[in-house]
């Protein structure tokens, strides 16, 4: 806890490429929803890149439909702060597939930006320790430039 009594999580919140026309949309969700984001990035993922960040899915019948969708134009990803940040933008997200999200979660980002089970317009990190790799696959400590430590310190 930090000095103001809450627990805050870190998680990583990835715009894929079909919703990046809808990022802002998306980014002002998240403030709405009392989360913060901390780091953000537009990039573009090699087809090993994509491989090595979905590799738990990798013997899943939807794993190279899932590598195509996600290489077909920039994703946008960001580390996002707050109370239960892991569970609270998975449920921005709604279900993993929009056509459900359209029924069970109508105002969720999948619902409203997504297109189907895969093509789906976000992801999010589903537990503490894969927010811990992915976010370091994004934003790796050990690269160049400022190291975004100093200024979120006290809030997490
Ligand atoms: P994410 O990891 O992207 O936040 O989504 P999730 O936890 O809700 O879903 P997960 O099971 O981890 O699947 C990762 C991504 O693979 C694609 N997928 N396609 N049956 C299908 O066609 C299917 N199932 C999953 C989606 O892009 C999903 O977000
Ligand atoms: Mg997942």
């Amino acid at each position: 806890a930090n000095k103001l009594g809450s627990r805050k999580e870190k998680t990583l919140a990835m715009i894929k490429p079909d919703a990046t026309d809808k990022m802002g949309t998306i980014i002002q969700l998240i403030y709405d929803a009392g989360l913060t984001v901390t780091k953000a990035k537009m990039t573009a993922l090699s087809r090993k890149e994509a491989m090595d960040f979905y590799a738990e899915h990798q013997s899943k019948s939807f794993f190279n439909n899932l590598v195509q969708v996600v290489t077909s134009g920039p994703v946008v990803a960001m580390e996002i702060l707050g109370d239960e940040a892991v569970t609270a933008w998975r449920r921005l997200l709604g279900p993993t597939d929009s056509s459900v999200a359209r029924n069970e979660a109508p105002d969720s980002v999948r619902a409203n930006f997504g297109t189907d089970g895969t093509k789906n317009a976000g992801h999010g990190s589903d537990s503490l320790a894969s927010a811990a790799r992915e976010l370091e696959f994004f934003f790796p400590s050990t690269g160049h430039g400022p190291s975004n430590t100093a200024k979120y310190s006290d809030c997490t």
